[in-house]
């Protein structure tokens, strides 16, 4: 059986009810893990607000802000997780960025500083988190992040974010290396297209969920459960011989040649 009780897990990137996080957090949340939080705080509070109210059913032991961009918020984030827990056991890489103009038109014409933009917030913090974690996973742990197919094919607009998600992927494979001999696991969920905050900002995205369903083997796309069972599963006992790979939770979408 899927049992996360007694787990600690850190969950990043909750946003809104219609965040990926949220769905992973509430599904890691009754397979009995304990739960904590962090979030992207404004200047007026308002998202610590609009987060703390969603996640309140989840009883989070630990609710802090943390901007990956921010080394000290980082810390902070963890100091936390040690004052209140001790000892981490599942941590959620649930987040990207890119400015809204490297996301359509010429990715040639991408600025110096868009491109270390995306790639700091979508995929240092990753490597970041980890190397922050890796001490406090004192008992082994599992690492999950979110990717996307547009970091291994070329996908209309995604553009930077692309690359982002190359460089995500392949550093899940360097962490999976190095944190495995402390039975830290770390992988990655490739999800199909899913309406987010991050995705519904995007031009064109019905239209591409749309071709998903057509196109997928499932003929539908994928939910924000469906992935947060994968992620479940993935921070379980049940996949105990599972790291560093990319699992694909796409309605199938991924195999078709003719998408
Ligand atoms: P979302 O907008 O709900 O989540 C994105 C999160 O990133 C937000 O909570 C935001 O606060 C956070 N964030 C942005 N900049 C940050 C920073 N500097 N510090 C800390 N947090 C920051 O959208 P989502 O679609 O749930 O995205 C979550 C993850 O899923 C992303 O990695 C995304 O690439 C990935 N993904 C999304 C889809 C999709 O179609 N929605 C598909 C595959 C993968
Ligand atoms: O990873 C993502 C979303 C990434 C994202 C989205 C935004 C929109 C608002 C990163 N940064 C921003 N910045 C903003 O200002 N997805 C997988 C969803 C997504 O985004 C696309 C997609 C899909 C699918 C962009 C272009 C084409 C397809």
């Amino acid at each position: 059986m899927l049992d996360l009780t007694g787990k600690n897990a850190l969950v990043t990137g909750i946003a809104n009810n219609r965040s990926i996080a949220w769905g992973i957090a509430q599904q890691l949340h009754k397979a009995g893990a304990n739960i904590g939080i962090t979030y992207l705080p404004d200047e007026k509070g308002k998202m610590e607000k609009k987060v703390a109210e969603l996640v309140e059913p989840l009883n989070p032991s630990i609710f802090v802000p943390c901007n990956v961009q921010d080394d000290d918020q980082i810390q902070a984030a963890f100091d936390s997780v040690q004052d209140k827990w001790g000892r981490i056991d599942i941590l959620i890489h649930c987040l990207a960025f890119a400015n809204k103009d490297d996301l359509s038109g010429s990715f040639a014409e991408t600025s110096r500083s868009g491109f270390a933009t995306a790639l700091d917030i979508s995929t240092y913090s990753l490597v970041k988190l980890c190397g922050v974690a890796k001490p406090l996973m004192s008992e082994g742990g599992s690492i999950v992040t979110l990717t996307y197919l547009g970091g291994v094919r070329v996908i209309p607009n995604y553009n930077v974010m692309g690359i982002a998600k190359a460089g995500l992927e392949m550093s899940v494979r360097y962490l999976a290396s190095e944190l495995g001999p402390s039975n830290i696991r770390v992988n990655a969920i490739s999800a199909g297209p899913i309406r987010t905050l991050a995705s519904s900002a995007v031009g064109g995205i019905l239209d591409m969920i749309h071709h998903v369903e057509e196109v997928a083997p499932l003929r539908r796309t994928v939910t924000q459960t469906e992935v947060g069972n994968t992620a479940a599963f993935l921070c379980s006992d049940l996949s105990s011989g599972i790291t560093g790979q990319v699992i694909y939770v796409d309605a199938g979408y991924e195999i078709m040649g003719m998408g």
